[in-house]
């Protein structure tokens, strides 16, 4: 199959490890605004971190810049993962709804391990199905450096055939907040670092997890998940029409094609969470405000 921006490599690996990062999707220079901003908004001093209340903070976004133009290395690779760009929902574009990971457990020297707590599969604001299309993308966009060790998400690869069976079993649908429990005998964990500009594109079964910042520096990621324009059909006449998300939940049932019919009713949730965020954007607009003596 040729893609717009994913090698043959890159594509296995995301066959592979349901994942793959796409290095330099823009410059940080474009984006030092935001991060500027993101300080003003909440109040906090950038070079004061005992201004930094929050631990990890994630924020309402305040601005946008659509995917297509601002990152154009990044859009195709979204297409190419999922199956082009007629199956994609909407012109996607991605805000500042920072989400900054100051030094959240700063002193904990864990390491990954499945017995560590706050494993989830992304897409709070639906009921899942195997073929879900509302999540059928989770992306990291890396705003600012990452380093090892310095707040990088965990990401979990093996979760995603366990999660598939899960909802494979499950075709009345599952609420958002059953997956945890699938990273039980996960062990190989990957930490999402980064350069500013980097994006990873990753499977929606994949869990994942905050990690700790010990290293006095913010991390900064968004999570915008991109939605597929209808479910996902995992039954192709032509095999080579898979997209690769459809194609990694059908290896990891270990089937080639299924002809699969959910039992339940699709629902979208009006979560708690959204409802904070636009409390919180209220918040700092006014606080922005008030700063420029509005
Ligand atoms: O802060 C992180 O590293 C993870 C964030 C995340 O997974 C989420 O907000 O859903
Ligand atoms: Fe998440």
């Amino acid at each position: 199959m040729a893609y717009e921006v994913l090698t043959d490599a890159q594509a296995a690996h995301f066959v592979a490890q349901g994942y793959v990062k796409l290095e330099g999707c823009f410059e940080k220079a474009e984006i030092q605004d935001w991060l500027d901003l993101a300080y003003a908004r909440l109040g906090y001093d950038r070079d004061d971190p005992s201004t930094w209340e929050a631990d990890r903070i994630h924020m309402p976004s305040m601005n946008r810049r659509a995917v297509a133009e601002f990152a154009p290395k990044a859009w195709g690779g979204i297409c190419d993962v999922m199956g082009g760009i007629e199956r994609v929902q909407g012109e996607p574009s991605w805000g500042d709804g920072f989400i900054i990971n100051f030094h959240k457990d700063a002193d904990d020297p864990w390491l990954p391990s499945a017995k560590r707590g706050g494993w989830h599969k992304d897409g709070n604001f639906f009921r899942h199905f195997l073929d879900s299309p509302e999540q059928g993308l989770l992306t990291v966009v890396v705003w600012d450096d990452v380093l090892p060790n310095s707040g990088g998400t965990y990401l979990a690869p093996e979760s995603i055939p366990k999660v598939a069976r899960y909802l494979y079993d499950h075709p009345e649908g599952l609420e958002p907040g059953a997956f945890g429990k699938q990273i039980e005998g996960c062990e190989g964990f990957v930490e999402a670092t980064g350069k500013a500009g980097d994006v990873y594109l990753i499977h929606p079964y994949m869990l994942h997890a905050a990690a700790p910042n010990p290293s006095g520096r913010p991390r900064f990621i968004t999570n915008p998940p991109v939605a597929f324009k209808e479910p996902m059909n995992f039954n192709r006449e032509d095999p080579e029409d898979f997209s690769l998300v459809e194609k990694v939940v059908l290896n990891a049932l270990g089937v080639e094609r299924l002809d699969y019919q959910i039992t339940g009713e699709r629902e979208q949730y009006y979560t708690e969470f959204r409802r904070e965020r636009e409390r919180m954007l209220e918040e700092q607009k006014a606080r922005l405000a008030a700063l420029a003596g509005v």
